[in-house]
């Protein structure tokens, strides 16, 4: 589909690339063949250094190691074909260009920065964002997982909104990397019996970006509000899933190559409470072995260590901070606290903004007494826009032995820092409140 005249009268109107996260001027972007033989015919296709360096970084152009080749692109600023008139992009955006091998107009537009395909919805809407980090096995992975597919079938109708893959790429991968472990695969009929199983796997860690780039690539989702439609209330939200080993070892790296940490508009900091001492040897608790294996986690070193990804402190952008797992610790809390009434049965406390309030106290508490005041103080000088919450995306459904097939999650509250979140960015309007919107 052609991009509207409107969009095509702004060239100099600012792109955020919801892949890569950089900035650059709508007139900036590249066009690339769509065509099904020139994208299926190796000899027709041309080097592509960009998506090169996107997908695997610094390595390209050493030994063994040449530019990636795709279907023929160009900067239309740069095609001479096109005389005088390519010096003019930035008073008026090409409509389309003609591939010189198949003769065809294309119009699909891409990053300059990746090379990403941007879609016309990732051109014209507010790109909302969520980066999820964290240390080694606070459950990132499956807690991206658990929330995707809450939101899409449980909180999206709830609040009025519907959340699509930005592509055909993005449903796929989410179904191939995220949803069929923890949800079970699709290889059963509906009418066929699973013998009483689920199918449910733990994920594996998820690999470095040193051995798989793949990791820097968000999950992009276009979110439609129903209530807000006359004010046009669709934005793109991208997820980016950190693997604890970078965050734990390679922070430089992340620090260079993983932009969309120091350009975040939302953080989301997972902490797993087990891996802090005085839980951990709390004589009411009872570790699995691999539990009891884990180093203790060092969260005031996280914290400094992620203030670091930004020029100036304090750091303006919103964090939650999640204490995840509540299904394991939160039988540690006092009776009659909310996280002790969440995680121990059926809460009669319903989710919103008095819970999130008290369970933001709670949290808070709960950490000063597990000996965490440092911490807290350092939130609160360096990320002045914090809020606490707690929550368990795989409910009772967790196990202790893993390698059984597991019964499906049963979430708790995974929702809440995300909707806090969204709610900052102006993404999703507050339930008793307007809704905001900028960049
Ligand atoms: N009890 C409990 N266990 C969980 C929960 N969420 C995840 N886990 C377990 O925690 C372990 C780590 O989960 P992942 O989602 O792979 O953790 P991660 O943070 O992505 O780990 P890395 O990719 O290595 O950084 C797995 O064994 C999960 O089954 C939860 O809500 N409750
Ligand atoms: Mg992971
Ligand atoms: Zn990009
Ligand atoms: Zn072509």
């Amino acid at each position: 589909m052609p991009l509207d005249l409107m969009t095509r009268l702004d060239p100099l109107r600012r792109v955020r690339c919801p892949f890569c996260f950089e900035r650059f001027a709508a007139c900036e972007m590249h066009l690339r063949c769509n065509d099904h033989y020139c994208k299926s015919d190796f000899a027709r296709m041309i080097e592509d250094p960009i998506l090169s360096h996107a997908l695997n970084g610094r390595r390209v152009g050493g030994a063994g190691n040449s530019a990636l080749r795709s279907p023929w692109w160009i900067d239309p600023r740069t095609d001479v074909r096109r005389g005088i008139r390519r010096h003019f992009d930035w008073m008026v955006l090409p409509d389309s260009l003609d591939c010189p091998n198949c003769r065809r107009p294309t119009d699909l537009r891409l990053c300059p920065r990746c090379h990403s395909h941007l879609p016309d919805s990732a051109i014209t809407l507010d790109p909302g964002h969520i980066a999820i980090f964290g240390p080694q096995s606070v459950g990132k992975t499956t807690f991206v997982t658990v929330l995707l597919h809450e939101l899409d079938h449980r909180v999206g109708p709830d609040r009025g909104f519907v959340l699509d893959p930005l592509t055909d790429e993005i449903r796929e991968r989410y179904e191939r990397e995220y949803h069929e472990l923890t949800y079970g695969g699709s290889q059963f009929g509906v009418g066929e019996e699973l013998n009483g199983e689920s199918f449910r796997h733990s994920h594996s860690a998820t690999p470095s970006l040193e051995t798989n780039r793949g990791v820097l690539q968000p999950l992009v989702y276009r979110l439609t509000s129903r209530r807000d439609s006359e004010r046009g209330g669709t934005a793109l939200l991208s997820f980016f899933d950190t693997a604890g080993e970078d965050w734990e070892m390679n922070i430089e790296m992340l620090r260079s190559e993983a932009r969309y940490l120091g350009g975040a508009r939302g953080l989301l900091f997972l902490i797993d409470p087990l891996r802090i001492r005085s839980v951990a040897h709390d004589r009411r608790m009872q570790l699995t072995e691999k539990e009891s294996r884990v180093p203790p986690a060092d969260y005031l070193t996280d914290i400094r260590k992620l203030a670091t990804f930004f020029r100036r402190s304090p750091v303006k952008v919103p964090l939650a901070i999640c204490l995840n797992k509540l299904d394991r610790w939160g039988h540690l809390l006092p009776e009659g606290t909310k996280l002790h009434e969440w995680a121990t049965g059926v809460p009669e406390s319903a989710p919103g903004p008095a819970l999130d309030q008290a369970i933001h106290d709670e949290v808070q508490s709960a950490l000063r007494h597990w000996g965490a005041a440092g911490f807290l103080e350092h939130v609160a000088v360096t990320f002045p826009n914090h809020r606490f919450f707690a929550c368990s995306a795989l409910g009772d459904a967790a196990q202790d032995r893993e390698d059984l097939p597991q019964p499906l999650p049963t979430p708790l509250l995974v929702e809440r820092p995300v909707l806090w979140l969204l709610e900052r960015q102006g993404v999703v309007a507050p339930v008793d409140g307007p809704r905001r919107r900028g960049r």
